[in-house]
């Protein structure tokens, strides 16, 4: 239908023919001549209607369409023009294609702001703003930097079940769901079958796709449905982990810099390239630190929220934690060998904020029985899993970052539903 967006007018000759296609922003009126302006994805234009040239009919049934209905304009491109935008379109047609109705349910460029719950529920419309649209773009772009880069790295893209049989990372925070007789459940992470892919032999494999989990609590950055981008690596160390986790990190951030310009200049926005390597810094020295700072916290305590933002305030950057009690982690984790006590698992912080978890796994069949019944839980739920650990399982390593807490740093959005097309919380399941 059209012949260009918006923005690809400033490219073209005086007088030529275009046609644009999009939403009515706005229309005001100056008696015989109206300034219509029309917004599509890339941009805005002003299309000038003339009454003398469209005809009375069509003049007054397009001055008084409704803002926000959908139209087609054919005309011609005038360049040296006094509009503020530096150009307009003279029309010779316009196409009604939809009529939106009136008043909206909340206003698009309105200065007014409108609540976040407000904006969720007509999010379709939220949508439509342009600040808005550049978080979800900047998203897209961080995405395909992230696959872009694990492909040159021979990663090989696989798709895990989402509805499973037992639970991953333990019993909490499973969502139920009917499975004709029986009673399955959402998966919390693709980790078991990231791993199985291992002893399959396909050496590195990736996985975007949502996980669910049951967060009882209402925050700024939980979901109960998030991207998570998984990989797992074979013979591989969580330091070859952390790595790549670096070079994917580095790598996704050039490419928004280098393709997202137009949405960082909207938002306002400066992404500087990391400095690599990431500090990496002891879970233990973190743990002294935080008690220095008078926040009670015990060997194998997971960090709360207070001691975050207190690490947060030191380090303002990337940085790993590492070298975490095997207590505070999941069963599938490697213990050093110099001391158990400890496993290769580490997190991937941007000050306050955790956006990677990741670690070498346990790939001994002995000593991961052995990790999951300490876990105190029964390793004949995991026999599937198991199973893959007795018939050659490479050592391997891997990694989660959840994509909107990601865009969210790199945003600096302070609510991870803004970086969330239709979330998912405590509260919201609609729209
Ligand atoms: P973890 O549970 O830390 O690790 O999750 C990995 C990353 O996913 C993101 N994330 C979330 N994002 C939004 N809402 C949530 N409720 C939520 N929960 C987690 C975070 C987090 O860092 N199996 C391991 C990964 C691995 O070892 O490979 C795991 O799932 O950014």
């Amino acid at each position: 239908m059209r012949t260009h967006y918006t923005s690809g007018l400033k490219d073209l000759e005086d007088g030529a023919e275009v046609t644009i296609c999009g939403w009515i922003q706005d229309i005001r009126k100056l008696g015989n001549i109206s300034f219509l302006i029309l917004r599509d994805r890339e941009g805005i234009a002003q299309v000038t209607l003339v009454k003398k040239s469209l005809g009375d009919e069509a003049y007054k049934r397009i001055s008084n369409l409704n803002r926000e209905s959908v139209i087609c304009v054919s005309g011609i491109l005038k360049k040296d023009t006094q509009s503020k935008l530096g150009l307009e379109v003279i029309p010779n047609k316009i196409d009604i294609l939809n009529e939106a109705e009136a008043p909206l349910p909340m206003g698009v460029i309105d200065r007014v702001s409108v609540d976040i719950e407000t904006r969720l529920n007509h999010r379709f419309i939220d949508l439509r703003r342009p600040e808005v649209l550049s978080l979800f773009r900047i998203e897209s772009s961080l995405s395909r930097g992230i696959r872009e880069t694990l492909e040159r790295e021979g990663f090989i893209e696989i798709h895990t079940p989402k509805i499973i049989a037992t639970a991953t990372e333990g019993g909490t925070n499973l969502f139920r769901v009917k499975y004709f007789e029986n009673d399955a459940f959402l998966v919390q992470s693709p980790q078991l079958y990231k791993q199985i892919m291992m002893a399959a032999g396909f050496d590195r494999v990736y996985e975007i796709a949502p996980a669910f989990r049951a967060e009882e609590h209402n925050t700024n950055r939980h979901l109960n449905e998030f991207v998570s981008i998984d990989i797992e690596m074979s013979f591989s160390t969580d330091e070859d982990a952390m790595n790549m986790l670096e070079n994917v990190i580095y790598s996704s951030i050039d490419f928004i810099r280098r393709n997202n310009l137009k949405d960082l200049e909207i938002l306002n926005l400066k992404v500087d390239l990391p400095e690599r390597p990431f500090p990496r810094i002891k879970y233990d020295e973190l743990l002294d630190y935080v008690n220095s700072k008078g926040i009670e916290m015990r060997f194998g305590d997971d960090f709360s929220s207070e001691a975050l933002s207190v690490i947060g305030e030191k380090y303002r950057g990337f940085y790993f934690i590492t070298r975490w009690p095997m207590e505070a982690r999941a069963f599938y984790v490697m213990p050093f060998e110099d001391d158990p006590r400890y496993g290769r698992a580490f997190d991937l912080q941007f000050g306050e904020r955790e956006i990677t978890s990741g670690a070498q796994r346990n790939h001994i069949y002995s000593s991961l029985k052995e990790n999951i019944k300490r876990k105190g839980l029964n390793p004949d739920d995991f026999s599937f899993y198991l199973e893959a650990f007795r018939y050659g399982m490479p050592p391997h390593a891997g990694w989660a970052i959840g994509l909107e807490r990601y865009t969210m740093i790199l945003t600096n959005s302070k609510n991870i539903r803004e970086v969330t097309l239709f979330p998912r919380d405590r509260r919201r399941i609609v729209p």
